[in-house]
């Protein structure tokens, strides 16, 4: 599906997002699930190749030879297979949808969220010049958004940030993202980004580097925020007991479900850690079902997940649109949006049956 504008990040480029349905189909009801895996391993270490060939030989068999396939069983059910958290958090969407639907239960319902509306922030790749940034965050304020979030890479970070903070003042909630573009002993940027009142720096270094964002955190007074470091609960947990970082991104495709999001939600709503929904440039499939997560009560900091023409110039579900800076949480039943037959048909590229 093509994007509005070009999505540069530290790792690359995109002008387009490729994305994977799984639609599931059983006796009584159907549902679907989106994979967030990208074409290239550069983001991570899943790409959609590999996750529409593990989904092929070794998931969807599992399901397919198993008696009764259940949501709340399904990852115990796939545990022969190890990792491919986006793979099989697709299948688990799927099945949560389609067992949601045949019930005629909402998934916002289903995970214990609390509001209709979700407040959501905007995510602003890296641009040629702090001119062409400016103009394009100013457009977001514009259009409503209160958080605004700027991807950085070493050379794009102090002078965008501050320009950002001159032309639009301290009352917008801003915040960077690396992608883990930064070596530890490369922090004097970083820490010179302490001038400009930011929310959270997210994922400075790469993700396997956990005592070095613990030692960062001890140097710098810009909250640190993991996303790509959490691979699992059990990780987030050891993050934020190590000290790597003070807040927590959740995205279900990373964590390996919709499930396990939600426990590293209430755990950290036990613990007081402030946690927020990330997005990762999902079809109004996958957006739903992020808006459903981002209802629960300790998603308290806007959730990364924008209106649909923030992105793209056409969905393959009815788009999401922005009010005064939040998004209405789906309130049908499942995921409670499905993909237009018609758009669906122009832009899908291969289609792929697996069955009993
Ligand atoms: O889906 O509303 C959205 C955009 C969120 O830009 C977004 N996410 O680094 O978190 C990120 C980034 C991302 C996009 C990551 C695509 C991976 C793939």
């Amino acid at each position: 599906m093509p994007l509005v504008r070009p999505f540069r990040r530290s790792v690359g480029t995109e002008h387009t997002r490729e994305a994977l349905l799984v639609r599931v189909l059983c006796d009584t009801a159907e549902g679907w699930g989106e994979c967030v895996a990208e074409p290239t391993p550069s983001y991570w270490g899943e790409y959609l190749g590999g996750a529409t060939d593990v989904l092929r030989r070794f998931l969807v068999p599992l399901l397919l030879e198993a008696p009764r396939v259940r949501a709340a069983t399904l990852q115990e059910l796939l545990s022969p297979v190890r990792g491919h958290h986006m793979a099989r958090a697709a299948v688990e969407m799927a099945v949560l949808d389609a067992e949601l639907r045949s019930s005629g239960r909402s998934l916002a319902s289903h995970l214990g969220a609390v509001r209709e509306r979700v407040s959501v922030g905007v995510v602003v790749g890296i641009v040629d010049t702090t001119e062409e940034l400016v103009s394009i965050v100013a457009g977001y304020v514009d259009a409503g958004y209160r958080r605004v979030k700027l991807k950085i890479e070493p050379g794009w970070d102090l002078q965008p940030v501050a320009s950002v903070r001159s032309a639009l003042g301290d009352d917008l909630v801003l915040q960077v993202d690396a992608n883990g573009a930064y070596r530890p002993d490369e922090t004097d940027d970083l820490l010179g980004l302490d001038e400009y009142g930011l929310a959270m720096i997210e994922q400075p270094f790469a993700p396997d580097l956990l005592l070095d964002h613990a030692r960062f955190a001890t140097q710098t007074r810009t909250p640190i925020c993991l996303d790509e470091s959490l691979t699992s609960p059990g990780v987030t947990e050891a993050a934020v007991e190590l000290g790597a970082c003070s807040v927590v991104c959740v995205k279900p495709g990373r964590l390996g479900g919709l499930l396990a999001a939600q426990r590293v939600h209430d755990w950290c709503v036990s613990r007081d850690v402030p946690v927020w929904c990330g997005g990762m440039l999902e079809t109004g499939v996958g957006r739903a079902a992020n808006l459903a997560l981002a209802g629960l009560p300790g998603f308290t900091l806007p959730s990364d997940i924008s209106a649909s023409d923030s992105y793209f110039i056409e969905d393959v579900t009815r788009p999401f649109t922005l009010t005064d800076g939040t998004i209405a949480i789906p309130s049908g039943p499942g995921i409670g949006v499905e993909p237009d037959e018609e758009v669906l048909g122009r832009v899908t590229m291969d289609v792929e049956l697996l069955r009993r």
